[in-house]
C-alpha cells in the first residue's frame, strides 16, 4: 500500500526521484514499450473490433491496470516513487509548477512545438521519441493551444460528471450522452466538443494528441487524476456499479466489442471487476 500524491505537493527531492526513475525506464527501453502498448489499444468505435481502452466502458479499469503496470516498473527502479496526479481543475496554467524546469518542463517553442526546457527536452539528450511513426524525435507541446486558446476543464465540469448516478449506458461508445464514463472520457456530445479527459489532451497538445500520448510523461499524471475521479464517483454512488454488468446479447451491435464486468480485458486477461477497488494497491492523498 502506497500513496499517490497531488503533484503540487511533491517536494523537490520527490520530483527529482520521479524524474530519475522515468529517465531510467527510458534508457532501458521499457518506457517505450508502454507507449507502444497504449498505441496498440487505440481502437475507434468506427472499427468493428473489441475496444478495451478507449471509447468504451472499460476506459477506467483498463487505464487503472495500465498505470499499475507502469508504476510497478517505476518502483523497480526506485521503490519510493509513485505516480502523482495532476488536478487540472486547480493547476490550470502553463505557469504551474508542474511545467517548471525541475519537473516536466514547459510548453513547446513556436514553429515546431519542440519542448526546450526541463528533463524531457530533446536537446538534453535523455528523451528521444521512438514510439511514434509520424512525427519528429522530440517531445512536443502547445500548452493552452496558442493558435486557438482553450481552457482546461473546470471543477464544475468534473462535478457534473460526478453527479451522474449511472456509470455508463448503451451504446457504450463515444456517442453516449449520459453516464460518468463518457462524460469524463469526454467524446463529443452535440455541440460540446472535447470535454474533461479529452480536453486535457487537447490543452497539452503536441504528442498528447495522438495514440502514443504516453510519450509525454504528463500522461501518467493526467490519467492518475482520472483514476482518482473514478474512485470519487464510486464513493458518491455506492449502490451503482460498473456497467455493463453482464455480457451483451449477440443481437447487440456492441456484442464482442465492449467488456462487461467479468469479461477479461487484453492484454492482461484481467476483468474490470478485479480492478474496481484501488485500495488494494494505493490511496490518494
Ligand atoms: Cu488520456
Amino acid at each position: 500500500m502506497y500513496t499517490r500524491k497531488n503533484q503540487r505537493d511533491l517536494t523537490a527531492s520527490e520530483k527529482r526521484r520521479l524524474v530519475n526513475a522515468l529517465l531510467a525506464l527510458k534508457r532501458s527501453g521499457r518506457y517505450d514499450e508502454f507507449v507502444t502498448m497504449h498505441g496498440a489499444y487505440v481502437v475507434s468505435d468506427a472499427e468493428n473490433e473489441p475496444r478495451a481502452a478507449h471509447m468504451t466502458p472499460s476506459f477506467f479499469p483498463w487505464h487503472r491496470r495500465f498505470l499499475l503496470e507502469f508504476e510497478q516498473a517505476l518502483q523497480e527502479v526506485d521503490p519510493a516513487v509513485s505516480i502523482p496526479y495532476w488536478d487540472w481543475t486547480r493547476d490550470r496554467s502553463p505557469a504551474s509548477s508542474l511545467w517548471a524546469d525541475d519537473f516536466l518542463g514547459g510548453t513547446g517553442r513556436l514553429g515546431d512545438d519542440q519542448v526546450m526546457t526541463g528533463p524531457f527536452a530533446y536537446s538534453n539528450g535523455n528523451w528521444p521519441i521512438r514510439a511514434d511513426i509520424t512525427d519528429g524525435a522530440y517531445l512536443t507541446r502547445d500548452l493552452g493551444r496558442r493558435s486557438s486558446p482553450l481552457e482546461l476543464p473546470t471543477k464544475a465540469d468534473v462535478d457534473a460528471a460526478l453527479a451522474d448516478p449511472v456509470y455508463d449506458a448503451a451504446p457504450w461508445d463515444s456517442t453516449v450522452a449520459t453516464g460518468f464514463r463518457n462524460t469524463i472520457e469526454g467524446w463529443s456530445v452535440g455541440a460540446e466538443r472535447w470535454r474533461n479527459h479529452n480536453r486535457v489532451h487537447r490543452w497539452v497538445g503536441g504528442l498528447m494528441l495522438g495514440a502514443t500520448s504516453p510519450n509525454d510523461p504528463v500522461f501518467w499524471l493526467h490519467h492518475a487524476y482520472c483514476d482518482l475521479l473514478w474512485a470519487r464517483w464510486q464513493r458518491a454512488h455506492r449502490g451503482a456499479g460498473y456497467l455493463p454488468a453482464k455480457p451483451l446479447p449477440v443481437s447487440d451491435a456492441q456484442y464482442g466489442r465492449v467488456f462487461s464486468r467479468d469479461e477479461a480485458m487484453p492484454p492482461w486477461g484481467v476483468r474490470p471487476s478485479e480492478l474496481l477497488d484501488h485500495r488494494r494497491w494505493y490511496r490518494y492523498a
